[in-house]
């Protein structure tokens, strides 16, 4: 059993018997009440899923296992001489629920290096696909064409005791996410390169051999994947990609499957594709208006159209948050230490002061503020990764280590099929008048 699954096994194991004799002995008391507004509003702030990787508050952004971003832009390990942590940092605390040690992390970039192979049948599947396939479809169909691979599903065909099912889980979410960065890079050459590929580099972190398969050489790019992989990789459990993948998952659908339907979440506009309706924005504001510097007058004016042509404001508001996205912050710092003068940049900077008091304007939108989404893009297009519809690709590579952990705790905790109950507006009527109740 390799290091970091004896870990593993160790954590989370003893959790399950735990959490069962919990349930015994408290299991009717109450932690939340719910209202019509919640029921038809997506469930918004209803308690229902238990996530341990990270966790969301509402004022103060994401946690890590307890960490917050600044503190795990310091803490965790970095590549020899790098400032940024190293994804593989973050994949270890959410899966360990402890900091790595250098050692540990060094260990989870040989075992991920170790399970790299991708099969050739799905660069075939993925050959088949017009090349004009938005680059998240292919990533969708690149996954399930590895789902081949599932040693999870072979394993539960031959009928393993359920005591074994978190072991093959563990295997196969390892295997992707090992595997999953070559795929990404391979969509990126093929539809934006002329299908000229590059070989993966064994001896290079996850992150830097990410970059270089993409053919980013340059030690700036790798740090920027470094950040951005860490600070994509969860958001608690009740956000789209997240919940999706945990739902698959729930009804023993292998670490493929749900990734693969996680993904096809994390594609809506409203969620990860965000990132690239960012910057797709923005190009249509300067080609508009003409180039050149733009004053805060054009911009309100760009923003207010956006508003009254019934469109959203992309990279602006959120569904839990209350205030600046942490990531946001942690990305408009590394813009201010390395890119201070770019136009793209200073464009969003803009965005940041003049957006949210008219959003506040609107009187209805309860987060005016931006999220991860709003500074991605202007720092890829710097760094010389100018074709926006693969960013949500990257965040998806960075947003499997979440995911992916989370699914391991599921089936180490033994996590039971999902099922919540769904209400007719009848019934609500009903309840609402007295005539049965809630
Ligand atoms: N621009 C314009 N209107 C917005 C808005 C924005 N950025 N954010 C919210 N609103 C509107 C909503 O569309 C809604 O309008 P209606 O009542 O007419 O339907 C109203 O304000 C209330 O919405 P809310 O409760 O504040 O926001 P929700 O929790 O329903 O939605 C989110 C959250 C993120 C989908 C929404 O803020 C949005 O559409 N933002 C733009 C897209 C975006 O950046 N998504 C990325 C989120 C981060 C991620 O997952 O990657």
């Amino acid at each position: 059993m390799d290091r970091l699954k004896e870990k593993f096994a160790e954590k989370a194991l003893p959790m399950g018997p735990e959490i069962r004799q919990m349930i015994k002995e408290h299991g009717d008391n109450v932690i939340g009440e719910v209202t019509v507004t919640q029921v038809y509003a997506g469930a918004r702030g209803v308690k229902t899923l238990v996530t341990e990787t990270s966790s969301l508050d509402p004022e103060e952004g994401i946690r890590f296992r307890g960490y917050s971003i600044p503190e795990l832009r310091e803490k965790l390990p970095k590549a020899p001489g790098g400032v940024e942590p190293l994804p593989e940092g973050i994949f270890y605390l959410m899966l360990i629920g402890e900091l790595p040690t250098e050692e540990d992390v060094v260990n989870v970039s040989n075992n991920f290096a170790r399970r790299s192979i991708v099969p050739k049948h799905v660069f075939d599947a993925l050959d088949a696909l017009p090349e004009s396939t938005h680059p998240m479809t292919q990533l969708t169909i690149g996954i399930m064409a590895m789902q081949t691979e599932s040693l999870f599903a072979k394993a539960y065909n031959e009928g393993i005791n359920k005591s074994e099912y978190w072991d093959y889980t563990y295997e196969d979410c390892m295997n992707l996410i090992a595997r999953l960065p070559r795929v990404a890079a391979y969509i990126y050459r093929r539809k934006y390169h002329n299908g000229a590929h590059i070989e993966p580099d064994p001896k290079l972190d996850w992150a830097a051999n990410f970059a270089h398969m993409l053919g980013f050489e340059k030690y700036e790019f790798q740090r920027l994947m470094r950040l951005y992989l860490t600070i994509h990789a969860d958001h608690e459990g009740g956000n789209v990609s997240a919940h999706t993948t945990h739902l698959v998952g729930s009804s023993l659908g292998d670490a493929y499957q749900s990734l693969a339907a996680g993904m096809n979440g994390l594609a809506g506009p409203l969620h990860g594709l965000a990132n690239q309706e960012v910057i797709k924005w923005i190009l249509s504001m300067q080609k508009e208006l003409g180039g050149g510097k733009l004053s805060n007058k054009q911009i309100e004016g760009f923003i207010r159209k956006t508003l009254d042509d019934g469109k959203v404001i992309p990279g602006y508001g959120h569904a839990v948050l209350r205030k600046t996205d942490p990531r946001f912050t942690a990305q408009m710092d590394f813009a201010k230490k390395y890119l201070p003068d770019d136009e793209l940049v200073n464009i969003v900077w803009s965005l940041y002061e003049l957006v949210p008091p008219i959003l506040n304007e609107t009187g209805k939108v309860k987060n005016p503020w931006p999220n991860v989404d709003a500074h991605s893009g202007a720092l890829l297009v710097y760094y010389g990764m100018k074709e926006y519809e693969f960013y949500t690709v990257l965040f998806g590579v960075s947003r499997s280590l979440g995911v992916l952990a989370s699914l391991c705790w599921d089936r180490a905790l033994s996590l039971p099929i999902e099922r919540p109950k769904s209400v007719t507006t009848e019934w609500i009527k009903q309840v609402i008048d007295q005539k049965v109740s809630a």
